[in-house]
């Protein structure tokens, strides 16, 4: 394991490097412990680096066994060799080629980085820094090779043996016990896209005909027996390739495209070009173990390590602080596609819902870094919320402020000027003021500066004048090592609503034609007056409409024109965003003990007109009517967090609507019974969520009848949404119904890892004070296991971030186990036990007595010897 160094990497210092490795040819033989790795590499002087430099080849935790430099064998005295190093004072200024050899123990590789095992097969993960593990490299994104790579192996141990690119030539060896396949890749490709897999496995196949009419091989590969779950998988695959040919003008490039799933990873998946590796949860699905849920992430993760073929493997990040320049990139070409498969709206909602989820209270935390960050201890720790989500949130900010021709248009620029290269942020920028004819270099700032902008609105009306004056001001809240903020380009979509609902003509003197006949103003300045005239009655500002850009936004508008917005208007994002300012308000009311304002009644009211045309969109209405999280609450009131009386008052509300709108939500659930065989797609999906959420509501209403329809439900479910939805209703309403319901669902689907991950997150999300316990008991469960990061983060990241009351529990019983688990699991999976410790991200949010809790584990857990570089620097920033 690699321990903390103590030089932190600054972009500022960022230097080519010193050599081109031209070419890379690859030699494995596969074995349980003792894999012998040759790596012939042709090198010479990178004319951009300095001159007679000497070469010095990054490791991690390697054998080396011996080195050649052009066919002859060197002695110790000609290399300095560590496990993570490997110098040669002295090397030819002429191109030469160096041979390496090394042996790994990939059954020995807990960390899965580098060479690894999932169950019997043999696969690899290389981002940001696992090819080091496999041999000595110059391991960063700019350096880029032709990849030959050879495989042997035991024919029984690895009837199945794959890397990057096209197949070359395959054949046995002893006779037929062993065998060897050769793969190459012509794409020049940094390390981190390096893969290898070899196993006994199960292939689904297909075929794509590219729109230059060549044929690609489609495989997917997944344990025996599981062939029939990859079919989704496979369709969401054409689509996307499909897709991005129709909406980006990009085609595929190799003969073959082939997909691995294998159960130990510590991701979602990885693009590894032509090769790509996923977490089987991303691959995997039927209507009887997989959710609507899962389903969509299953067609979003294959868009996803798809469209990085061009957005990160044909154009690759110079270093990793671009690391936002294939991610944020590739996660809006993924939110688009889902955007055109399914509904752009409730896609919208969702994504918001997950950037306010996750991203904002990073960025407002002491994790908080920029999209771009300037400085890290440790890369892993950085693919953040905040590099993929606000990454993609910018991107499409931009498009928003530029157009969609000129955005289309720059992309076109992109990746044209930068195939084959190694780009930067600024590259991608160049392309879009070039073709915009804007200069974005304020725009950039999105980049560089952390925190989530505070956008701050007052309206006035003169009905005398006839005129609207809205008043935009931005602030951005200090982060980590950025004290002083600039105020930034914040595109504000906005419409103007008449009492009725009719959209006004927006007419002012003080913005430009663009802005208004866009209906877009450009807050790039501290302050903003905008006095629009014509204007009948006081009018209903609709503002930041699709959500324009990461921003908060506040005041809430009055209950009255929110109640109108969630009724008259045509953007389908605020009108969800007005039913959850209406549902915040009420929340908060409670929290306060301000009884008139918590009446609720407006927005019962509201909500029933909004069930009796639920039929319209069904997916809509589930958005509307699910509640903000416990999370989004924690948010909004910022500071001396107490999530017990959040909890209590969000129960309060939930129990209200149950009981206000009980008849309807009942009709609702009966109304959308699945009618036939489950099918994946989004309108039946909606049917389901809306049914689901109805559910939850009635139970919070009244439990009985709650604990009586969810019972049926789970009984005669004939999916697993469905079955799922009723579990969780029962889970929450307690006795021996939930225990019977668990017992029979584990009895059901014990072995099938997927579904026994949903059966320990539902329980490790119970709000009730026993839950710790349970945890704690079912982490001895045979099941349970500390190798599967599945398995980890289904019941404690579970544990950690959706049960706030127990996590956060006054007796510090939560954090307790939180602190035993990420210490007993960092010697094994330091990445996986740095991203369970930012559970704690937003502790500083709390009340005092919580705070200090969790000030006092931070330091003890910084105290623990032998700490990874991983962990130490996530709780030693959380502290900071
Ligand atoms: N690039 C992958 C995600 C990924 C990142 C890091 C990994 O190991 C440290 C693994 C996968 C993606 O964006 O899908
Ligand atoms: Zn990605």
């Amino acid at each position: 394991m690699r321990h903390p160094s103590t030089a932190a990497i600054r972009l500022a210092d960022y230097r080519p490097a010193d050599f081109v490795i031209d070419s890379v040819e690859l030699d494995f033989s596969l074995n349980p412990t003792k894999t012998k790795v040759v790596a012939r590499l042709a090198l010479r002087r990178n004319p951009a680096g300095e001159a007679g430099a000497p070469l010095v080849l990054d490791g991690d935790d390697l054998t080396l066994i011996g080195v050649r430099l052009d066919g002859r064998a060197l002695g110790p005295q000609d290399y300095a060799a560590t496990p993570d190093k490997l110098t040669l004072a002295a090397v030819p200024d002429a191109p030469f080629v160096l041979e390496i050899e090394t042996q790994v123990d990939p059954s020995a590789n807990t960390q899965l980085s580098g060479l690894y095992r999932s169950g019997s097969a043999y696969c690899t993960q290389c981002e940001a820094e696992g090819f080091r593990r496999i041999t000595y490299f110059l391991d960063r994104p700019d350096v880029l090779s032709v990849y030959t790579t050879r495989i042997e192996a035991e024919k029984s141990d690895a009837p199945i043996l794959l890397s990057n690119g096209n197949p070359v030539e395959s054949g046995d060896i002893d006779g037929g016990t062993r065998h060897y396949a050769i793969w190459r890749d012509p794409f020049p490709k940094p390390s981190y896209l390096f893969a290898l897999v070899g196993g006994d496995l199960g292939v689904v196949r297909d075929a794509f005909k590219t729109m230059s009419g060549r044929l690609v091989d489609l495989a997917i590969y997944v344990e025996h027996g599981k062939e029939p779950r990859a079919g989704y998988a496979m369709d969401a695959l054409k689509r996307s390739m499909r897709w991005d040919e129709e909406k980006f003008g990009r085609e595929y490039d190799l003969d073959v495209f082939n997909i691995v799933a294998v159960s130990d990873f510590n991701m979602g998946a990885m693009e590894n070009k032509g090769l790509n590796i996923f977490n089987d949860k991303y691959v995997l699905a039927s209507p009887e173990t997989a959710t609507d849920g899962d389903y969509a992430g299953i067609e979003g993760v294959i868009a996803h390590e798809y469209f990085h073929n061009w957005t990160g493997n044909r154009i690759t990040c110079r270093d990793w602080f671009q690391l936002c320049l294939k991610e944020g990139l590739t996660v809006f070409r993924d939110q688009e596609f889902s955007a055109d498969m399914r509904s752009r709206a409730v896609e919208r909602i969702s994504d918001v819902r997950g950037l306010r989820l996750a991203q904002f209270p990073e960025d407002a935390g002491p994790l908080a870094h920029p999209v771009r960050p300037d400085v890290y201890q440790e890369i892993n720790n950085f693919y953040t919320a905040t590099v993929y989500e606000k990454g993609a949130e910018i991107i499409r900010a931009l498009r928003t402020l530029i157009g969609e021709d000129d955005f289309r248009r720059g992309m076109d620029l992109y990746f044209e000027r930068f195939d084959g290269a190694a780009a930067t942020v600024e590259d991608f920028l160049s392309c879009f003021a070039e073709a915009s004819g804007r200069d974005l270099s304020h725009f950039a700032l999105w980049y560089s500066q952390a925190g989530t902008p505070l956008v701050t609105t007052s309206e006035e009306y003169d009905a005398a004048a006839k005129t609207f004056t809205l008043t935009l001001r931005q602030e951005t809240p200090p982060t980590p090592g950025q004290s002083e903020k600039r105020p930034v380009v914040i595109p504000i979509a906005l419409a103007l609503f008449s009492e009725n609902g009719q959209k006004l003509d927006l007419a002012s003197e003080d913005a430009s034609a663009r802005e208004l006949a866009r209906g877009l103003i450009e807050l790039d300045r501290p302050e903003r007056v905008i006095r629009f005239r014509d204007i009948p009655s006081r009018p209903v500002a609709s503002l930041l409409r699709g959500f324009s850009a990461p921003v908060r936004l506040e005041p809430a508008p009055a209950s009255e024109d929110l109640e109108r917005l969630l009724a008259h208007d045509d953007d389908p994002f605020n009108r969800w965003q007005a039913a959850q300012s209406l549902a915040l308000r009420a929340i908060f009311a409670r929290v306060n003990g301000d009884g008139a304002a918590s009446d609720a009644r407006g927005l019962t009211d509201a909500l029933r007109l909004l069930l009796a045309k639920a039929e319209g969109d069904p997916a809509f209405a589930a958005q509307a009517l699910s509640l903000p999280s416990e999370i989004d609450l924690a948010r909004e009131k910022g500071s001396d967090v107490d999530p017990d009386v959040l909890f209590a008052a969000r129960q309060s509300l939930r129990a209200e609507i149950g009981r206000a709108l009980g008849e309807a939500l009942e009709t609702i659930h009966a109304r959308f019974a699945d009618p036939g065989a489950y099918a994946p797609d989004a309108a039946s999906a909606g049917r389901r969520a809306l049914r689901n959420v109805a559910l939850d509501l009635i139970a919070a209403g009244d439990a009985d009848k709650g604990r009586a329809l969810a019972q049926a439900q789970f009984e005669t479910a004939g999916n697993m949404t469905d079955r799922l939805a009723a579990l969780a209703t029962l889970a929450h309403l307690g006795g021996a119904a939930r225990e019977d319901a668990f017992a029979r669902f584990y009895a059901q689907y014990a072995g099938d890892a997927l579904v026994i991950d949903k059966w320990f997150s539902l329980q490790a999300t119970i709000p009730e004070e026993a839950t710790t316990r349970r945890v704690q008991e079912l982490m001895t469960h045979p099941e349970f296991s500390m190798s599967n990061p599945n398995r980890v983060r289904a019941l404690i990241s579970a544990f950690a971030n959706a049960n706030l009351t127990r996590f956060h529990a006054l007796d510090g019983s939560g954090y307790d186990l939180l602190t035993r688990v990420v210490l007993e699991l960092d010697p094994k999976n330091p990445q996986l036990s740095a991203r369970l410790l930012s559970s704690l991200r937003s502790w500083r949010t709390l009340e005092a007595r919580r705070r200090e809790l969790v000030e006092t584990r931070l330091k003890h857990i910084l105290a623990a010897e032998n700490l990874s570089a991983d962990l130490r620097d996530i709780a030693t920033r959380a502290l900071g």
